[in-house]
């Protein structure tokens, strides 16, 4: 196999006039060999405590939960991480822990990450040190680590570049495709390190990859590499050579280290395949760490005028052992004083804590104050509102598939023409034959147009956080957020809580939603399928001021907020209004349900369009005498419990309406939400909901018999009224 290798088996060196060159000192060699030492070291101790129960109490519960070792791909790791620069951020994978103590951590540290006991401050620190948290799902941090480097680049720090750290089974995920595609299409300089070790879990490499994974950067327009991972010295030398060129000219590198698996794929899950046993003596002839203490014994004189000697090793040895078994006892004192009761307990609280940003929280620093808009519709609001936030916060980023050169398919990202003349006269020049699209106003580094990959986008925009941007990720129809429900499921809704709360994460992600004649995907509703998602705020707004504060709420706040659009609204004059063009002055947790009607005899919950469709109908019964308080809810999760509460007390009845199939719906939530409280007690009737059937919305020519029909609605709530509830 042709690759880049320095260090022969035998630990001679093989080139070296080459190896002169690095220009690596006395202490370089003696830190890497350390590192490698330590790495190996708490490899063996980590496996044993993975079989260690933490008491008698539950068997289950180990010391370790799960340990990932890195043996056989210590060299690999060592050397790619102190190729790095100080502000230069890793993403690693659990298996590739080594560039953690080079990044700076100590052993108690290490050994607390893998005790699952690291608290916000070890995280605070991980995260000065340029080290994520840790990431489970296969490719899941990729896209965070070309985010990363994308923000620094567009913010000109083009010194600070991002490694993600993977290994060869990743290569076969969408997010592999996603990171070299991204990376390559804007020159994004990451340096992406690879440790092939020929096997994920059990499946080997050429059921995972049909070509050399080095080879794949060519594709993407990047640079490839491959190097031999057993060999620090042409780790080193590749990773330093990609990173100094990542900064000069933002190239982006695909570096395959290729390595051995010397363990098992867990402590969980041995994944000991006959094949992989097989190999496992001839891979030991390559291990690492033999072959660099042979190259200790056999070249540190002639290049580095030093002597090693067998007891050198020993000593050595000995002093790691007893720093890694301190580590591990100071971890366990730390494990001892801590409660579980009241860390889950902290963590409910952080997690629900309001978070607003810095800049938001002063308001008085914001000067703002632009004329209003006389007759404004949904779609003006979110153009202005996005406008202003643009205008106002230049942290602000917009980034998804058409959102620059049209202003969105439609035209949210864009101002109309008429608006233009009238308010922005001096914009006029900018104008297309349709719209200003807001790329003509603050350029193609904040309004960016994405490649067609909504996983990556997610991703990215993760990324961009971390380079301190606020990004507002546009999902063209509501019905392609399936395609990022990885990163929105994985890594969006859950890496607040694996960061111990300590990463911010302020992304806003709009979804235009909306039944009607369209085809598939472009019809449903998809915001109940992630209300069940912790740390998710779900937002729709159904007036054009709620719009455009919403807006400006979910800017303000440091936890991703996604706003469902309903797309039958953009443009609906029943919107009309005056709009008030103000900083937010609210925060998102505050914007609850909004009574849109005010009535005392049933309670009638609904969102979007549907809330005009329930003033009518409130409008038809009262001339029945039947007074309906129609409710829209504007947060669909985390739901306004006390207006609903209120709102139930007062008129003893209550009926959900929605867009979505009734079963498993937001219904379910609002409803139980009154039936399991004390409310119960005021109801006067079985409560009700009304929507869709199970199944899926019918061809554009039958739609609307689909959805809740105006009939439907009034007979329901006759009934409602009616109603004498069975138990009373
Ligand atoms: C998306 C996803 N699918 C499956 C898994 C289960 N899993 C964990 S590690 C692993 C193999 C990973 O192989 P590779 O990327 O080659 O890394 P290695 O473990 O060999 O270092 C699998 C299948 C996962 N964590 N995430």
């Amino acid at each position: 196999m042709n690759m880049l290798q320095y260090l022969d088996e035998n630990g001679h060196i093989k080139n070296p006039e080459g190896f002169k060159r690095l220009g690596l000192t006395t202490d370089d060699i003696k830190k890497w060999y350390r590192w490698m030492l330590t790495l190996r070291i708490f490899g063996e101790h980590a496996n044993r405590a993975a079989a260690l129960a933490v008491d008698d109490s539950d068997p289950h519960n180990k010391l370790v939960p799960l340990y990932v070792s890195p043996r056989g791909q210590e060299a690999a790791q060592i050397a790619s991480a102190y190729a790095l620069g100080k502000d230069d951020w890793l993403f690693w994978y659990m298996r590739s822990h080594g560039g953690l103590l080079v990044k700076g951590i100590d052993l108690q540290l290490m050994w607390k990450i893998f005790m699952g006991i690291l608290t916000p401050d070890d995280m605070q620190h991980l995260l000065t040190l340029g080290i994520m948290p840790y990431y489970i799902i296969v490719g899941g941090h990729l896209m965070h680590a070309v985010g990363k480097s994308w923000g620094n680049k567009l913010s000109g720090k083009t010194n600070a570049i991002s490694m993600a750290c993977f290994g060869d089974g990743t290569v076969a995920t969408g997010s592999f495709h996603s990171t070299l595609n991204f990376s390559g299409i804007h020159k994004i300089p990451t340096i992406l390190f690879c440790e092939n070790n020929g096997i994920a879990l059990s499946t080997p490499n050429e059921l995972e990859s049909a070509t050399p994974i080095f080879k794949k950067a060519l594709a993407y327009g990047i640079t490839g590499e491959r190097v031999d991972g057993r060999d620090p010295f042409a780790v080193y030398d590749a990773v330093k050579r990609h990173t100094a060129n990542a900064r000069l000219t933002g190239y982006p590198a695909l570096i395959e280290a290729v390595v051995d698996r010397l363990d098992d794929h867990t402590s969980a899950m041995p994944a000991k395949t006959k094949a992989w046993e097989q190999k496992l003596a001839e891979a030991a002839q390559r291990d690492p760490l033999p072959r660099f203490k042979k190259f200790l014994q056999h070249e540190a004189q002639e290049y580095f005028g030093f002597t090693w000697t067998e007891e050198d090793d020993a000593n050595l040895r000995d002093k790691v052992e007893a720093e890694v078994k301190l580590g591990a006892e100071i971890a366990l004192e730390k494990r001892k004083g801590m409660s579980g009761a009241a860390v889950v307990a902290q963590e409910e609280v952080q997690a629900r804590e309001e978070q607003t940003d810095e800049l938001y929280r002063n308001l008085e620093s914001i000067s703002f104050a632009p004329p209003e808009i006389p007759d404004a519709r949904g779609i003006t609001a979110l153009n202005f509102a996005l406008h202003d936030i643009m205008q106002t916060d230049p942290r602000v980023i917009i980034l998804g598939e058409d959102v620059a050169a049209v202003g969105s398919v439609f035209q949210q990202t864009s101002l109309p023409v008429k608006f233009v003349k009238k308010y922005l006269p001096e914009q006029i020049e900018n104008l297309t034959s349709h719209c200003l699209p807001l790329l003509n106003i603050f350029g193609k580094n904040r309004v960016i147009d994405t490649p067609l990959d909504e996983n990556g986008i997610v991703g990215s925009a993760i990324g961009l956080v971390l380079a301190g941007y606020r990004p507002i990720v546009e999902i063209q129809f509501g019905g392609f957020i399936w395609a990022c429900m990885e990163q929105i499921v994985t890594q969006l809704s859950q890496l607040r809580h694996r960061s111990k709360y300590v990463l911010k994460l302020p992304i806003v992600i709009r979804v235009p939603y909306g039944g009607g004649p369209w085809l598939p995907h472009h019809r449903e509703f998809e915001a109940p399928a992630l209300a069940n998602l912790p740390d998710l705020i779900l937002m729709c707004p159904s007036t054009a001021q709620d719009w455009y504060d919403i807006m400006w709420a979910a800017i303000a706040c440091d936890k991703p907020v996604i706003i469902f659009e309903d797309k039958n609204l953009h443009r609906d004059d029943i919107l009309k209004d005056i709009l008030l063009r103000r900083p937010p002055h609210v925060q998102i947790e505050e914007i609850g349900i909004r009574v849109a009607r005010p009535g005392t005899d049933v309670t009638l919950v609904s969102y979007g369009r549907l809330v005009y469709q329930c003033l009518d109908m409130a409008e038809v019964l009262q001339k029945e005498n039947i007074s309906v308080e129609v409710l829209d809810m504007r947060r669909l999760a985390p739901l306004d419990q006390q207006t609903l509460i209120k709102s139930v007390q007062k008129t003893g009845r209550i009926m959900y309406m929605g867009e979505e199939p009734k079963e498993y719906g937001l219904g379910a939530e609002v409803i139980s939400t009154a039936a399991l409280s004390d409310t119960y007690d005021y109801l006067q009737a079985r409560p009700a909901r009304i929507g869709p059937e199970r199944v899926n919305q019918p061809d554009p020519p039958f739609w609307k018999y689909y959805f809740p029909r105006n009939e439907e609605i009034i007979k329901k709530i006759r009934g409602l009224v009616k109603y004498e509830f069975i138990q009373k």
